[in-house]
């Protein structure tokens, strides 16, 4: 790399679980020169800069710092995790009406100082924020990316590797639609090295139900999940940073994706430097295209009932 070469910048907003776990996962992979952490405790986010400057003898070159809304300015890519956290028993949708005025104080300001880069939101339910950030910006759906159902299609893979003693990495399976309540699996094009997955019926129910369940049980046991969501939020942004093309299973507005159009939703989508180059248009039975549609006409169904 040339040394004018623009230093990359990746900003957190909310550093709450979700976030400096996020924070601290990119700061171990050294994905970035810049990690500029924002939060409304603003002493918290200066405490984590502290905590993780202290650790850079350990790592690489990395610089951060607790910053203000000026430094998205710089940034490649704007992470949103701020808002309120999920309440056991509480569902995703639940959540909406507080953090929806919380990302808009947070918008608006972002939109102050950054025209260019990529905004990937995490904040549940991620489908209507993304969505709810895509209209209050104006700025293309490329660069306005959902977390989607990528931590529920590793939760699948997981789980399907488990139950077949097989690395997760190599089994190819999606969860699609929301993430949250309404999602669903796609059973019909899971398979491993093209070989169709050897479960039965009863294995299935049990596998879908402990994913889509995962964090229901994981709130109920330590009051928040963290971890697996930093790795897929890792995992979007080395896409972007690397311009990768990668297939993610991210949220994004869809436009006439098997009938579902006006939403954001989790699908296939291949994630390069530019965000979300295109999503892809899978062969999904005719089961799953319904679920697909059921999944949409739900979030629309809320989206216009607090008439975003
Ligand atoms: P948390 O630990 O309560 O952290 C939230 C942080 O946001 C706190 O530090 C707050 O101070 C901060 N915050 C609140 N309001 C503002 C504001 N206006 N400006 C800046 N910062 C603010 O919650 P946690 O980190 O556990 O969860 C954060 C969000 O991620 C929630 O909406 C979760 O539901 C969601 N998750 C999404 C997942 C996904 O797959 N997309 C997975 C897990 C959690």
């Amino acid at each position: 790399m040339p040394l004018t070469a623009k230093k990359t910048r990746v900003v957190v907003i909310g550093v709450g679980a979700v976030g400096s776990t996020t924070a601290y996962t990119l700061l171990l992979r050294e994905r970035m020169d810049e990690l500029v952490l924002i939060d409304a405790n603003n002493e918290k986010a200066l405490g984590d800069a502290l905590d993780m400057n202290h650790g850079l003898p350990f790592l690489g070159q990395s610089k951060v710092w607790a910053g203000t809304y000026e430094d998205c300015r710089e940034a490649d890519i704007i992470i949103i995790t701020a808002g309120a956290a999920q309440r056991p028993g509480e569902s995703r949708i639940d959540l909406l009406k507080r953090n929806v005025s919380i990302y808009e104080s947070i918008t608006t300001e972002v939109l102050k100082y950054n025209t260019d880069g990529i905004l990937l939101i995490a904040s549940n339910p991620v489908d209507i924020m993304s969505y709810f950030t895509w209209k209050k910006s104006g700025w293309p759906v490329n660069r306005i990316i959902g977390s989607g159902t990528l931590l529920d299609s590793a939760r699948f893979r997981y789980l399907i590797g488990e139950k077949l003693q097989i690395d997760s990495r190599s089994v190819h399976a999606h969860i699609i639609g929301e993430h949250g309540d309404s999602e669903l699996p796609l059973w019909s094009l899971a398979n491993i090295a093209g070989t169709e997955l050897s479960l039965s019926d009863e294995a299935r129910t049990e596998i879908f139900s402990n994913t889509k369940d995962a964090a229901y049980q994981i709130i109920k046991a330590k009051g928040a999940t963290y971890y697996a969501i930093a790795l897929a939020l890792d995992r979007i942004c080395t896409a972007i940073l690397h311009n990768e093309a990668a297939v993610l299973n991210v949220s994004t507005l869809l436009d006439d994706y098997h009938g579902v159009s006006g939403v954001y939703l989790g699908v296939p989508c291949i994630v390069d430097r530019n965000g979300v180059r295109d999503v892809l248009k899978l062969n999904i039975s005719s089961d799953e295209k319904e679920l697909l549609q059921q999944s949409a006409a739900k979030l629309k169904e809320i989206i216009a009932s607090i008439a975003l």
